[in-house]
């Protein structure tokens, strides 16, 4: 569906948004304001679209999901919007006429960066495909006024900066005042009967904070319909203390309203250590809270009752972090309207449902009861009826088995476990890949399954793949739509038309020049951030994600100190030269990611220094990534690190993104990796290293020993030596100590040393692929075709009809 909008439409629209807003004319007006009166103009299209087709107008008849999460990661809109409206040609002509350039304002625009990485992204690849998909549904987040840090990386060190986003960013918030809701934090509960003889809890004394809310319009691709994120800001009812004011302390007058601002203040930086903080836990709170009252408020208008809330609401949690809507929809229920326990837990768990994001002990999220009861009173007091409930039940299904109860309560040992709140209260659990829901079937939730067995499925991720394709590396979209028509930026399976040209050698070449362009593209890019040349005809082997452990960036490393200790040893080694690339970012607390940043950047230069190797291997560690960094990295990519532990990654995304721009996998039986083994063949992947089940029998047998490793393994022992001494005034002792004697009572828990030489040859077998152009041609082209499974259009329609039962109005 396109909109029919002149060149001349769009230039008289931004004039008029220039002389409104801004009191100028394009020809004196700044960049910021042309751009900020562009986003203006989007904005109007799209609220004049939201107006007719929106999760706001159809709610009165369409049943919608409501996307819970702390987190969104949206990075750009302009782009995006104008793509999806079909607008990109009369802008690029209005903004030429206007003495302008779309594309330098596309690069002005910074990202959302409202979320920490890939559950954030996810979140955020869904609004887009619900409304694509022609689907009613909201996101709902929190307003934060500073977004994930951004990265600089200072002597080989990460240094986290305020992320300012809202300077720009705001240009495509709609503020509703008149939406606002309260909040109510702390406070006493106090028992009263009423006349009816009923019990009634009284909370009082509490503090009030206001929520208003900033919303975000979510376009689709040629649907037509517009939805909206909702992004909660927080502020206070009372802005000065005038007594205290009067008294002259001034500090302590101004105390509530930053109390209640800073709870929308910043995101939280971490994305797997959860240390149970009370700032966290308001955020969490202050979002619910807002938006289960907007939902119920908006339902009891419409339906005049809340009976069958569900029926035309379904609320999705996504990981652990929104779990008190179960809690707050209750208490909503029962002490705002009035319905008895059983009635009112009967429509929670008709609503909600839930998304296991990560196996993780250390991210599984528990709060403890006293931090709770005291921030929370009426919730934590819904929450131990729940959790008694639930004990009895659980006696009821294990009589015999205290263990299992004990690992099941909610409540246990003065900790509040979310996750299993969710799965006690949730109609449906699922996981995100095929693998990771059988493990929380089978392990981290066994218990549940054998008492729910209905309970769990699987719904494998996806991702906004227009964005990526079409959007981000516009040549190769553009090649295939000459190859195989436009229907794929719909249908994303229609992609595998391409399979028909695998062995056409003319198409293999010419997709070897578009990738070739993008690598000229990211090293212009490389060269300008980071002072590096490098070689577009080498290898371009990208490991782009979050840096954790799990994740074995180490791996990778250990893989470049052992070609370099290669070379040292005999100079005319024959190599493929290879620019191995890094992008991620450390949680700011987290002490080995951090050195292994380090790790990544002193190795860069030494590399570098040194005119044997330079020509072969380059490390580029890319400070910063971010949405827009991955759009032009993911183009640029021949090889795609998909290396975690099998068993740790629950499904990853960038390894999708990166397939179908081209580039062929290198990774573990691990999340999504096995799919994507699935669609494309062995042929087309690099697979190594342990699987599941070994990795279990390892863990299990208790008897791992690096050190086996270390004295029968020469490439080992040499890349432990070069750790220990190889790089001139830096000391890597405490990677070595994590690897050998273990920093946490246990030597390499993630295997890196176990899985090193099947990783070692997989990648000499790279090497000799890339080498047969044809050969590398067909397997880049293979993965492209088979991508299309993985998009977020496909995973929103399971999601649609496997647990939210709401439909398409084009079906
Ligand atoms: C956990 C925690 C723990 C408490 C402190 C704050 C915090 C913030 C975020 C998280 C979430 C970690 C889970 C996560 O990001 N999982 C990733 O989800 C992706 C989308 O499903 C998936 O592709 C990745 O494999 C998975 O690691």
């Amino acid at each position: 569906m396109d909109y029919v909008y002149t060149s001349q439409d769009i230039s008289r629209l931004i004039e008029g948004k220039l002389t409104r807003y801004f009191g100028r004319e394009s020809g004196n007006a700044t960049k910021h304001q042309i751009f900020r009166a562009a986003c203006y103009v989007v904005r109007d299209i799209l609220s004049e679209l939201w107006l007719t087709n929106s999760d706001a107008v159809c709610s009165q008849t369409e049943k919608q999901v409501i996307y819970l999460s702390m987190e969104f990661l949206p990075g750009t809109s302009l782009r995006n919007n104008i793509f999806n409206l079909g607008l990109e040609e009369p802008f690029q002509e209005a903004l030429g006429e206007l003495g302008g350039n779309l594309e330098e304002l596309y690069r002005m625009e910074p990202d959302a960066g409202l979320g920490n990485g890939g559950l954030g992204r996810l979140a955020s690849c869904y609004l887009d495909a619900i409304s694509s998909q022609g689907m009613f549904g909201q996101g709902m987040s929190i307003c934060y006024e500073y977004g994930i840090f951004k990265q600089q990386i200072k002597d080989g060190r990460q240094v986290e900066q305020p992320d300012d986003w809202l300077d720009l960013g705001e240009s495509w918030l709609i503020t509703k005042e008149d939406e606002a809701e309260e909040v109510h934090f702390g406070g006493k509960l106090t028992e009263v009967w009423d006349d009816k003889g009923r019990m009634k809890l009284i909370h009082s004394d509490y503090t009030t904070v206001i929520a208003i809310p900033r919303d975000m319009l979510i376009s689709g691709y040629g649907s037509g319909v517009v939805n909206t994120l909702r992004l909660w800001q927080s502020t206070s009812p009372i802005s000065i203390d005038m007594e205290l004011f009067a008294k002259g302390e001034y500090l302590k007058a101004m105390e509530e309203k930053h109390q209640a601002e800073i709870i929308s203040k910043i995101l939280y930086p971490e994305d797997a250590h959860d240390e149970g903080k009370i700032l966290r836990m308001k955020q969490q709170y202050f979002f619910i809270s807002a938006s289960m009252q907007t939902l119920t408020k908006r339902h009891l208008c419409t339906y005049g009752s809340l009976d069958r809330f569900y029926e035309k609401i379904a609320v999705h949690i996504n990981d652990t972090h929104p779990t008190m809507a179960i809690l707050e929809l209750m208490r909503i229920l029962m002490d705002d309207h009035e319905y008895e326990w059983d009635d009112a837990w009967n429509i929670v768990t008709k609503t909600v449902s839930y998304t296991n994001h990560t196996v993780m002990p250390e991210a599984l999220e528990q709060w403890p009861e006293a931090l709770f009861a005291g921030l929370l009173p009426r919730l934590h007091s819904i929450l131990k009826e729940i959790n008694r409930r639930f004990n009895d039940a659980l006696h009821d299904a294990f009589p015999a088995n205290e263990m299992r109860r004990n690992e099941m309560a909610v409540i246990f040992n003065g900790k509040i476990r979310m996750a299993n709140l969710c799965v006690a209260a949730s109609h449906t659990v699922n996981g995100v890949s095929a693998l990771h829901s059988g493990i929380i079937k089978e392990k981290l939730f066994s218990g549940f399954s054998e008492m729910t067995p209905g309970k769990f499925t699987n719904v494998t991720n996806g991702i906004a793949y227009r964005r990526w394709l079409c959007q981000a590396n516009p040549k190769l979209s553009g090649f295939i739509e000459e190859l195989c028509g436009p229907g794929f930026k719909r249908d994303s399976r229609e992609l595998e038309k391409l399979l028909a040209y695998k062995e056409d050698r003319i198409v293999l070449e010419q997709l070897a020049v578009i990738k070739r362009d993008n690598k000229l593209r990211l090293a212009e890019k490389i060269k300008n951030s980071n002072g590096i040349i490098v070689n577009p005809d080498s290898i371009f082997d990208v490991q782009v994600k979050r840096l954790h452990e799990y994740k074995r960036q180490l791996l990778n490393l250990f893989h470049i100190i052992d070609l370099y200790n290669q070379i040292k040893e005999n100079p005319n080694l024959e190599i493929q030269p290879r620019t191995f690339i890094f992008g991620a970012k450390a949680a700011a607390g987290y002490y080995m990611a951090k050195q292994i940043i380090r790790l990544a950047c002193k190795l860069s230069e030494q590399l570098e220094k040194d005119p044997v190797i330079r020509d072969r291997i380059k490390i580029v560690f890319l400070e910063n990534y971010s949405v827009s960094l991955s759009e032009m990295i993911m183009p640029a990519a021949d090889l795609s690190e998909q290396i975690s532990l099998a068993g740790t990654e629950a499904s990853g995304t960038g390894n999708m993104k990166l397939m179908l721009n081209g580039a062929v996998t290198i990774g573990t039986m691990d999340g999504a990796n096995v799919e994507i083994y699935n669609a494309v063949g062995k042929e087309n992947i690099f697979l190594f290293g342990m699987s599941v089940e070994e990795v279990e029998k390892l863990k299990g047998q208790g008897l791992y020993s690096p050190w086996g490793f270390y004295q029968d393994n020469r490439s080992i022992s040499e890349i432990i030596k070069f750790l220990a001494g190889g790089i001139p005034g830096e000391n890597f002792g405490d990677i070595i100590n994590s690897l050998t004697t273990g920093y946490n009572g246990e030597a390499d828990h993630y295997f890196v040393i176990a899985d090193f030489e099947s990783y070692k040859n997989a990648q000499q077998e790279v090497s000799a692929a890339y080498r047969d152009t044809q050969r590398w041609g067909g397997m880049s082209l293979t993965n492209i075709a088979k991508a299309g499974v993985f998009s977020a259009d496909r995973s929103v329609r399971e999601y649609a009809d496997k647990i939210w039962g709401i439909k398409s109005i084009n079906d």
